[in-house]
């Protein structure tokens, strides 16, 4: 028998793992659907399939469940299920965890090593009709996006040559290329990154290889019509310190934060660099270029936002500066300079932003995110400690603020944006809201352009959604 999980914050009150794999048909609404909202919403969340084997776990180690919600002339049916990694598949033949700590192999039991690491658990990739479930750590791998059915790792037909592909990969709305990238791409704490591009069709045309200045983090990446650029920031990876049973990552803001450029029609040759102190950050709002001039929107925070990633000097996780804000940063290629200029967008902390996928990496205004009142009720979940108690869209050229607080047993996970009509402000606005009190969820619809009116329709789960990390839509 499996047995309780520990009372830590990982797996304690609305972080307490579900384990349910779930086909709910029909599900109840409060309100009307907009009958025009047709497609599938796929989220995943980390959801540990058994305790952890080395007494407590982070939140981010959790096996991935992928999650469906399938919207139908004003209809939507729910499916959950497991990603079969090779990892999840062992365990669950051990009855028991295998594995130890996050993305240190030197932690595992002795008779999984050699085997993929992965638990799939970050992100749903949409591309060429192909379904990816992916975590940075390793490939990701293909699901059926009828059934959520696991198909096995995708390796793009075995032409793949990183180990690594991130969970933020960008696809083009105007060429339908998938731009996407891998880090510590020939293992454990390697500088080694890989810049790839898959065609429309889904066929890797380009992988090209680059080095980091130092092996950090690199969660996301943005692309605008002429370069693509990866911000790295100081949360660094040591394989001494792995050997020892350490952490993967530790936060050195006394170091530098470099963003790469690179031209996409000359490729990794054109590679360049631009320059400032410290910071962290895990998200990209958004980026586009005119001519030589780039603009990239991300969300930047002073300390790491994740309180499990300790900070190299010792310094206490503090929520003030682990809150990131949306910015806006400027670099310009014709100068002759490293300088980058930064521009605060809102003073309301916020992040998973979201932006309607046909002005990725074009030029845009709004963006949808969870956001932080520090001054009302905070209600735990997920992996940072403390949820979004508000869901809004952020006018990236005014930092105006259109939010929706909810009640004080409320917190938000991920919105995602679901167009219907050809404006930035045309379509709606889904998000998972988590009723604390009654250890529930619902998903709220709103209108995209009008969040602080509060949801338009309801839907109601029978179900405590565990924190999801991220979500894409399908339109039918
Ligand atoms: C993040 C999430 C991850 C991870 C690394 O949101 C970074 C940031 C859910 O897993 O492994
Ligand atoms: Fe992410």
């Amino acid at each position: 028998m499996t047995k309780p999980f520990p009372n830590t914050p990982a797996f304690a009150g609305y972080n307490g793992p579900s384990r349910v794999e779930a086909d709910i048909y029909d599900l109840v609404v409060e309100g009307e659907l907009p009958p025009g909202l047709n497609g599938a919403w796929y989220r995943m969340t980390p959801d540990p399939q058994f305790p952890p084997r080395l007494g407590d776990d982070v939140f981010i180690s959790g096996d991935g469940m992928i999650s469906m919600f399938r919207f139908e002339d004003g209809h939507v049916d729910y499916k959950s299920r497991y990603v079969r990694t090779e990892r999840f598949l062992a365990e669950r033949k051990a009855r028991r965890a295998l594995f130890g700590a996050y993305r240190n192999r030197f932690t595992d039991d002795a008779s999984v090593q050699g085997l993929d690491r992965t638990v799939a658990n970050t992100s749903p990739i949409w591309h060429a009709g192909r379904l990816l479930a992916s975590k940075e750590d390793s490939l990701p791998y293909e699901i059926d996006p009828e059934t959520l059915e696991t198909r096995g790792r995708y390796d793009w037909d075995g032409r793949l040559k990183t180990c690594t592909v991130s969970a933020h990969p960008k696809v083009d709305p105007v060429t339908g290329e998938l731009l996407f990238y891998g880090y510590e791409a020939s293992g454990d704490a390697s500088r080694d990154m890989s810049f790839c591009v898959a065609d429309a069709q889904g066929r890797l045309v380009s992988e090209a290889w680059f080095e980091a200045p130092y092996p950090g983090m690199v969660h996301d990446f943005a692309i605008t019509e002429d370069f693509v650029v990866f911000p790295i920031f100081p949360t660094i990876t040591d394989l001494e310190r792995m050997k020892a049973g350490g952490p993967h990552w530790m936060s050195d803001i006394s170091q530098d934060a470099w963003i790469g450029v690179i031209p996409r029609k000359t490729g990794v040759a054109g590679l360049r660099w631009f320059k400032r102190p410290g910071g962290q950050f895990f998200h990209v709002i958004n980026a586009f270029n005119e001519g030589e001039r780039i603009t990239l929107d991300l969300c930047v925070s002073e300390m790491n936002s994740f309180p499990f990633i300790p900070d190299v000097s010792g310094a206490p996780y503090d929520p003030a500066k682990a809150s990131a804000f949306p910015s806006r940063w400027t670099l310009d290629l014709a100068r002759n300079d490293e300088r980058i200029d930064e521009r605060l967008v809102s003073r309301v902390p916020g992040d998973v932003p979201r932006v309607d996928d046909r002005r990725i990496g074009r030029p845009y205004r709004q963006a949808w995110m969870g956001m932080v009142d520090p001054a009302r009720a905070m209600r735990m979940s997920g992996p940072v400690g403390g949820g979004f108690n508000l869901v809004g869209r952020v006018d990236m050229a005014t930092g105006e603020v259109d939010a929706w607080y909810g009640a004080d047993d409320d917190a938000f996970q991920e919105p995602q944006f679901a167009p219907e009509g050809p404006g930035e402000l045309d379509g709606y606005v889904l998000s998972v809201i988590e009723r604390h009190a009654r250890n529930l969820s619902d998903v709220g619809v709103f209108r995209a352009g009008r969040m602080a009116d509060g949801p338009i329709a309801l839907i109601q789960l029978p179900l405590r959604l565990r924190g999801a990390v991220h979500g894409c839509w399908v339109p039918a």
